[in-house]
């Protein structure tokens, strides 16, 4: 399970960035020099300047909060390097930092960041959830202010709560449509009804539907349907549209057998690993208890999902002389 989640890390050792080159071998921490630190047990209304916690300073608590500091003490040119140290333990960006021409290194010199030496910070694009609340059984319940398609937790990713449940250790387990309707085999099936519960909203319920032509067996489109019509009492689902595209109608016909799965209702949250979305709340049955202590994080949904980027203003006025270094980062 570990080795499956580790794939989809991006490991990126002694990343040198944004043309920035140079060698490998940067400035150990020192005085008289323009340095930074940032610290899980730090905090953005400090200066930043210290290495540790000492009365009433410290480290800065967030790299992006390093990364403002970097550029007020750049903006009116360089006498020498600037370095942000960023010290051991898991720190999570909410969203990825994007380096811009006004955090470039100049005059010759260059800004880096770093692990404090000996140390070795993890860095992930993805915010923690925190803050849960007790739902209901052992479910829990946490604000959420960003919109994801991915949940992990340990590294293990979460299941969008579903019927029928994937066995442990799988995200893969599907119903069978239970028959064609003549005339209408790319918009509606027979299904039975134990295979679609009845709940709530039923409105809410999505259909992911692979149409595997007459007898069910080619499988290799997959298409999910909102705004489905289903009617336990005849046994007939009528599916909606297709997520994001206007298509109305299932690409191949719905035969006998093809498969399914549905998703998207409250109620369909019943095993550990799942997690459903509503109301301004993520709710989710952790796989390990306590919750507060697994490390549960939800990537922002994005275009470019990476952990740092550059981007420069004009072609004249590039991203250039930042360096980063002896960072584990995961996106
Ligand atoms: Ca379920």
């Amino acid at each position: 399970m570990i080795a499956r989640a580790i794939a989809w890390l991006l490991l990126a050792f002694e990343l040198a960035a944004c043309g920035g080159g140079g060698s490998a071998t940067a400035p150990a921490p020192a005085s008289g020099t323009t340095t930074f630190y940032v610290a899980i047990d730090g905090n953005d209304g400090w200066s930043g300047t210290t290495t540790a916690v000492t009365g009433n300073d410290g480290p800065f608590r967030s790299i992006a909060r390093a990364q403002a500091a970097v550029r007020a003490a750049i903006g009116g040119g360089m006498r020498e390097d600037v370095t942000v140290f960023i010290r051991a333990g898991a720190h999570y960006l909410g969203d990825e930092i994007r380096f811009r021409a006004e955090d470039s290194g100049r005059d010759g010199f260059q800004v880096i960041y770093r692990n404090y030496p000996g140390e070795q910070p993890l860095v992930h694009r993805a915010r923690r959830l925190t803050g849960w609340q007790p739902d209901s059984g052992q479910i829990y319940k946490a604000r959420v202010d960003w919109s994801f398609d991915m949940l992990f937790e340990n590294g293990v990713r979460a299941i969008n709560a579903r019927h029928p449940n994937a066995p442990a250790g799988s995200r893969f387990a599907y119903s069978r449509t239970w028959a064609t309707v003549a005339g209408a085999e790319t918009k509606r099936f027979g299904f039975t009804v134990a295979d679609i519960p009845a709940v709530a909203q039923p409105g809410a319920l999505a259909i992911v539907l692979w149409p595997g032509g007459p007898d069910g067996e080619f499988s290799w489109n997959q298409q999910i349907f909102v705004g489905n019509t289903v009617d336990h009492a005849a046994g007939i689902a009528t599916l909606g549209r297709e997520a994001g595209r206007n298509a109305t109608t299932a690409v191949l016909p719905i035969g006998a057998n093809s498969r399914y799965f549905v998703q998207g209702a409250r109620e369909l949250l019943d095993q550990p690993g799942e997690y459903w979305v509503g109301g301004g709340f993520v709710y989710y049955w952790p796989r390990q208890a306590p919750i507060e202590q697994q490390a549960i994080l939800a990537p922002r949904a994005s275009q470019f999902p990476g952990v740092f980027s550059c981007r420069g203003a004009t072609a004249d006025l590039p991203v250039r002389g930042i360096r980063l270094e002896g960072l584990l980062t995961f996106r």
